[in-house]
């Protein structure tokens, strides 16, 4: 997935060097004449790589499903608001060329990093500063929890939203540098001084959030296949282990206006027959969700795309349900987390019950959603039997889809300081121990089970995962029953109308 942009996807064809020569043809008439050169600069600002640093190196490599709009969000901006238009998105992690490096050849780089990837980051800014000296600004939900762990590999993180940060560092570089006295007035950011990291006050979040346009997916890899949307930043609850709730503060809305220009833009430039909203909890402002409801009808969008999205179980009632409907949503995500009061109580601070989770999925059902859930294990205090309950529930409800995850305490949550405290992690930790997948690295991966052993987690996500590839037999199982029945009624004239 190496470069994305169109223009640098000339990286795999045998004939790159030329295509090297051509995109180094500025530093060729750098030398050749002064005029041209004032010319070029002119019309040509700095070159800025940004990259979403993934593993390249994982089995199963859920990071390639959707491509970060994180990145796509920044580009957006700066080209907006500065001007810049040079610039070039990528994944990268450890397969990253010095060839690959020297072809893209930027002024700047911004890297963005999730926890488990962070030492991933790291080395991929050391192989960037072997081959170009360029300043590395690494930015995500990892530094931004833990700012002070600043290495000397990055030149300057950015902490929590990055548009308005990062569009000042651009117009910082190119005015007069990036050196110490004038980053002390920049507002968001970490840096090194004195070899001590100096962490500036936090920027005030974007405000109303219409004002950052849509992500740059001109830069990206897309297709009508993997085609996803984020319609708000932040969630209004405050699960224990979640990091976004706690990197974005507070909850904020793109307006149902802006929502709708975005999908209806999906349609017609990429021919979107299905977009994934993946928003942290996109059913969570009633109000904003009815409007959208309304203006997709206006539209007449229900007709043309499908939709999924993520709903939170004690939010579920008719209404929504029904709206959700009525704009062609067919998959509703849950994380549904445990079956177990006690544990699910701890996970979410009592906001839902595990009743509440069993009528969700119940009414989605009734409904016809195709309804789709998540679950942890290894939560403190959860015991044998208390997984127990969990799967009694997973046996129970008629979910289509889903998985089962070990619980892990991510830098910035409430549950991160637990482990903290007890020793289980710490800052300067190898954060390939954040493995997604348990059974992946059972040895080594990071756990806050307190009453369950790592052979009993190993045993627990058997049971679990047989029980899914159950629910997913059974509904193909249901799904082939329907489309018989289907073609039978299309077939018998009885059942015609009129
Ligand atoms: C969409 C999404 C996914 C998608 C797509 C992932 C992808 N390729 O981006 C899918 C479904 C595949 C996914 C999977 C997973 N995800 Co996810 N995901 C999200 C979600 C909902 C949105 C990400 C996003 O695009 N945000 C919007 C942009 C604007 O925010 P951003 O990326 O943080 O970028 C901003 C700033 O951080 C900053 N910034 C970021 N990078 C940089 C770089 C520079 C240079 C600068 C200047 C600034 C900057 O500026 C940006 C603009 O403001 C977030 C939660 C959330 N709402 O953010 C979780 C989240 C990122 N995911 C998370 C997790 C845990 C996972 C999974 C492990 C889940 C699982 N159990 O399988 C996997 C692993 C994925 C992986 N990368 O390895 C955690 C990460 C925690 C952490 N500390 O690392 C989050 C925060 C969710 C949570 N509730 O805790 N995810
Ligand atoms: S409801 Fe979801 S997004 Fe909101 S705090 Fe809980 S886990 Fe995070």
């Amino acid at each position: 997935m190496f470069p994305l942009n169109s223009r640098y996807k000339g990286l795999k064809n045998p004939n790159f060097f030329i295509l090297a020569k051509t995109l180094h043809f500025r530093d060729f008439a750098k030398q050749s004449s002064a005029a041209f050169t004032i010319a070029l600069i002119e019309c040509e600002r700095m070159k800025v790589w940004l990259i979403n640093c993934i593993d390249e190196e994982r089995k199963r490599n859920i990071e390639k499903t959707y491509c970060s709009l994180g990145t796509a969000y920044l580009a957006s901006y700066v080209r907006k608001y500065g001007g810049y238009s040079d610039l070039v998105l990528s994944e990268a992690g450890q397969k990253l060329t010095s060839e690959q490096i020297t072809l893209v050849k930027p002024d700047i780089v911004g890297i963005s990093s999730v926890t488990q990837n962070f030492d991933i980051a790291e080395s991929v800014a050391k192989k960037i500063k072997k081959e170009i000296d360029v300043p590395i600004i690494v930015g995500g939900k990892h530094i931004s929890a833990l700012p002070s762990t600043l290495s000397k590999t990055f030149s300057i993180a950015v902490i929590g939203e990055g548009e308005e940060t990062f569009l000042e560092l651009l117009r910082a570089y190119e005015s007069h540098g990036l050196e110490n006295s004038k980053l002390e007035n920049l507002n968001g950011i970490a840096y090194k001084k004195d070899d001590k990291v100096r962490v500036t006050p936090r920027r005030k979040l974007i405000e109303p959030l219409d004002k950052i346009p849509f992500p740059a997916r001109d830069l990206l890899d897309i297709t009508k296949d993997n085609l996803h949307m984020l319609t708000s930043r932040g969630c209004p609850y405050h699960c224990v282990f979640c990091a976004s709730a706690a990197f974005w503060q507070r909850a904020r809305f793109n307006s149902a206006g802006y929502v709708v220009s975005e999908i209806k833009h999906l349609v017609e430039t990429y021919h979107a027959d299905n977009i994934n909203l993946l928003d942290d909890l996109f059913i969570a402002n009633k109000k904003r969700l009815m409007e959208i409801a309304q203006l997709i009808k206006t539209e007449g969008l229900h007709n043309k795309v499908s939709f999924t999205c993520l709903a939170r179980a004690n939010l579920v009632d008719v209404n929504i349900v029904s709206v959700l409907k009525h704009i062609n949503v067919t998959t509703v995500n849950m994380g549904l987390e445990s079956g177990c009061e006690k544990t699910l109580n701890f996970l979410k601070c009592g906001s839902v019950k595990v009743r509440q989770n069993m009528n969700a999925v119940n009414l989605l059902k009734r409904y016809g959603f195709h309804v789709v859930a998540s679950f942890v294990i290894g939560v403190p205090g959860e015991t044998w039997d208390d997984s127990m309950e969990t799967l009694q529930f997973l046996k129970k409800a008629r979910l289509n889809d889903g998985e089962t995850y070990v619980l892990l305490p991510y830098p910035g949550t409430q549950l991160w300081n637990m482990a903290k405290q007890q020793g289980i992690v710490n800052e300067n930790m190898d954060w390939s121990k954040f493995e997604i997948y348990f059974e992946d690295n059972p040895l080594n991966r990071v756990v806050v089970a307190d009453k369950l052993l790592r052979t009993d987690l190993l045993k627990l996500l058997g049971m679990f995962n047989a029980e899914w590839e159950r629910h997913k037999r059974r509904h193909v199982f249901i799904g082939r029953v329907k489309s018989v029945v289907n073609l039978i009624m299309e077939k018998t004239p009885f059942y015609q109308h009129n």
